[in-house]
Formats: C-alpha cells, sequence, structure tokens
C-alpha cells in the first residue's frame, strides 16, 4: 500500500518529473501542476486544505531547476525562483496521471458504479433504527442508494418528524416552496396534483428548479385500504432503451428545452419558471438527470410550432416505455415505511385512492441534494475504515 520511491529525475526540458517507485512502476507529473500544488505554507492554507498560490503567480511553462531524493518517501523541487517544495509519496501516488490510476480515484470520490434495475428490482430494505444509530449501515444505507437509486427504511414511527431526524442524520434537507418537509395528503384547493387523491404518472419531483431536487424521502404515515400503491422505474435505463429503440426520439428528449412552471403559495408564495430537457446527458449521451413531470409542464412552449409534433411523439415513446411491464416496480407502502430515491433518476407515480371527508392516507415528503447525501456517504466511509 505505502509504496516508496526508489528514483526519481527530471525529464523533457525539465518539464515533467519522472517517479520510480519501488515495485518498478513509473509516474509522470508535469510541472506545471507540481509548482501549482505546492504543500508549503506560503502556497497552502493547511487548515482550509486549499490553495493560496493565485494563477498570476503561476509560470506556466516553468521546469525544475533540481529534484532529489531525501529519502523513499519525499521528493524535493527547487524551482529557478530557488521556491522549494516537498511532495510525499503518498500524496504523489493518488494523484498519479495515469488512465488506470485517475478512474481508480474518480471511482473512489464519485462512486459511478450503477445497477439497473427493472420490474424484477428486489428493493433494498434497511431498518430505520440501524442507519440512525450505526454507521456501517448509515453507509451501506447511501451507497446503495447511489448505486441502485432507491432504498426502503423500515420501522420509523407512525408519526411527523422521522424525516427531520434524516436530515440531522446527513447533515440537512432541501428547503423548497412546498417547506422543509410536506405532507401528501388530499387537500382542498390543492397547490399541487401530489395534494389530491388522483393517480400520479411517473414523474421527478421539481423540474421546475433550475437544479431539482437530487433525493426524495417520501414517510408513509397513513395508508389508504384500497389504492395507493406505489410505482417505480430506473429512468436512466429506460433512456438507455429508448437511446437504441428511437435514437431520434431519444435526441429530442435530450435536446429540447420544455418549459415548466409553478404558481402559487405554501411556505411563501412562489411563481417558479424554468426551461429543462428531459434526458439531460453528459458529453458522452449518457443520461445524468431525468426531468419530467408532466404536470408542471408549461402550456407555454417556446419551440417552432413545426418541431411540435414531433416531441410529443418522442415524449409518448418515452412514457410508454416507462410505463411498460418489463420496466416498471410496483409495492404498497405501510405506515412506518419511509421510502428514499435518487429523484434524478429514479421516476416514480402512485395509483389514485378513494377521496372521501377523512385522511386516509398521509406521507411525509422531504428533499436532499445529492452534494449533502455524498458528503456523508464519504466521511461515513472514512469513519469506518480509519475505525480498526
Ligand atoms: C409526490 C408523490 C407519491 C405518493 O408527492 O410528489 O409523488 O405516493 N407522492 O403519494
Ligand atoms: N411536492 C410533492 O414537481 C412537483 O411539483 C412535485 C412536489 C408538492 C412537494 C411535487
Ligand atoms: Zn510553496
Ligand atoms: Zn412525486
Amino acid at each position: 500500500m505505502n509504496l516508496g520511491i526508489q528514483k526519481v529525475e527530471a525529464l523533457d526540458a525539465g518539464h515533467f518529473v519522472r517517479v520510480e517507485w519501488e515495485d518498478g512502476s513509473e509516474s509522470r507529473y508535469p510541472c506545471v501542476w507540481l509548482r501549482d500544488n505546492c504543500q508549503c505554507p506560503h502556497c497552502f492554507l493547511h487548515s482550509a486544505r486549499a490553495r493560496k498560490l493565485v494563477v498570476e503567480d503561476l509560470d506556466v511553462n516553468i521546469v525544475v531547476k533540481e529534484v532529489s531524493l531525501p529519502d523513499r518517501k519525499t521528493i524535493s523541487i527547487t524551482w529557478p525562483d530557488e521556491h522549494a517544495s516537498e511532495y510525499e509519496a503518498e500524496w504523489l501516488k493518488k494523484r498519479c496521471f495515469s488512465e488506470e490510476a485517475r478512474a481508480e480515484m474518480r471511482e473512489h470520490l464519485f462512486l459511478p458504479e450503477r445497477q439497473y434495475w427493472g420490474s424484477d428490482l428486489q428493493l433494498p430494505e434497511i431498518p430505520f433504527e440501524e442507519i440512525i444509530y450505526n454507521d456501517e449501515s448509515a453507509c451501506k444505507w447511501l451507497c446503495t442508494l447511489k448505486k441502485v437509486g432507491i432504498v426502503l427504511l423500515t420501522g420509523a414511527a407512525p408519526k411527523q418528524g422521522e424525516l427531520i431526524k434524516l436530515g440531522h442524520r446527513i447533515g440537512f434537507l432541501r428547503l423548497t416552496f412546498y417547506g422543509p418537509t410536506w405532507q401528501v395528503q388530499d387537500k382542498t384547493d390543492a397547490n399541487n396534483v401530489a395534494y389530491t387523491t388522483g393517480k400520479l404518472c411517473f414523474h421527478t419531483d421539481y423540474p421546475v428548479l433550475q437544479h431539482p431536487p437530487g433525493v426524495q424521502f417520501l414517510h408513509c404515515i397513513k395508508q389508504t385500504a384500497a389504492g395507493g400503491e406505489s410505482e417505480v422505474v430506473d429512468g436512466f435505463h429506460v433512456a438507455n432503451k429508448l437511446k437504441k429503440q428511437n435514437p431520434q426520439a431519444h435526441q429530442i428528449l435530450s435536446s429540447t428545452a420544455v418549459d415548466y412552471t409553478d404558481i402559487g403559495a405554501d411556505y411563501c408564495d412562489f411563481a417558479v419558471q424554468c426551461k429543462q430537457r428531459i434526458i439531460d446527458v453528459d458529453s458522452r449521451g449518457q443520461a445524468v438527470r431525468i426531468n419530467y413531470n408532466n404536470a408542471t409542464r408549461d402550456t407555454v412552449f417556446d419551440i417552432p410550432a413545426e418541431e411540435v409534433r414531433p416531441f410529443y411523439a418522442a415524449l409518448k415513446e418515452f412514457d410508454n416505455l416507462l410505463n411498460s411491464a418489463e420496466h416498471k416496480f410496483t409495492y404498497k407502502l405501510k405506515p412506518g415505511d419511509i421510502v428514499t430515491f435518487d429523484n434524478w433518476r429514479v421516476l416514480h407515480g402512485r395509483q389514485s385512492y378513494p377521496s372521501g371527508s377523512e385522511v386516509t392516507r398521509h406521507l411525509e415528503g422531504a428533499y436532499a441534494d445529492w452534494d449533502v447525501v455524498m458528503s456523508r456517504l464519504r466521511l461515513l466511509r472514512k469513519s469506518i475504515l480509519n475505525r480498526d
């Protein structure tokens, strides 16, 4: 693990430093990067783990004046202006520029591994108590949430307030216009279709926000006897299927900016507008976020008239795939269940249920940002690994 260095030399007229490790492998570091990342107190503020050196003071053509190996765990560089830098072997090894080393670091930092699923989903379950009191369980919860996109927490108290506890466990919840947490139940003059007894087709929450919530929690407090079943579908898996089946439809949905609107009052009054692509893709065309709520899709549609019908045709194709028996998974929440899911990836819906004068169904909901969730995951993983 803690590999030492057996040789160090300057290469390419001093533009690179080559490190030879004790196992015979090598790493090459560009000098401009080494100078930029000098760890001395003049260049780096250790209390903040942050760079003090400014780009203005960085010479992009810098070369080393002298490089040496005072011991097998450190390399020493003197720069042309006599500034001196030291770099530790372990620190350098982690930052090696080889394809493999960068892939390893990328995986460590971002856990990009994904398990796609369809109707065969084995909904992962963990007791709520365990993730609150046990770091291994909390880490397992968040890793699975990242990899699979959905985890059911069981055995929470069937009363409001459990999601506040979950918020404290990760750090903090995401406040929106619907409040810090929100009550999904039949309401008179509902300010959102979710607050009725009607069916909710597959959707992601809140595409009307520029940065939609990454993670959603739904805590079942009361469940109706008839109806009210939940449905989920893996949006990334279906987006891949659509790309294979109908590349043109995928192209339209990943390039058309769709208008969303949400106007009303709740936590405070609001008039939110946003443009989102229904399938948001990265530079390689891989889906990174689904932004789809048919209820809040605006009547305003800011595209040329000729493009409208092809858009609807593409949307219908995607919607059909989402709803196919092969892709969707159906379950019914019980009081005390908290479903936690990736709101950028997993689309969710619910069956309608009978309306009446009494409240027969009540979920408490909340959002969190992926930044907060991933931050907690990294910290939990670190504390678990360093324990023994
Ligand atoms: C929502 C929602 C699901 C449910 O409130 O956005 O999707 O089961 N609710 O009521
Ligand atoms: N609620 C559940 O995009 C949406 O309007 C999703 C949000 C009302 C907080 C519903
Ligand atoms: Zn320095
Ligand atoms: Zn929803």
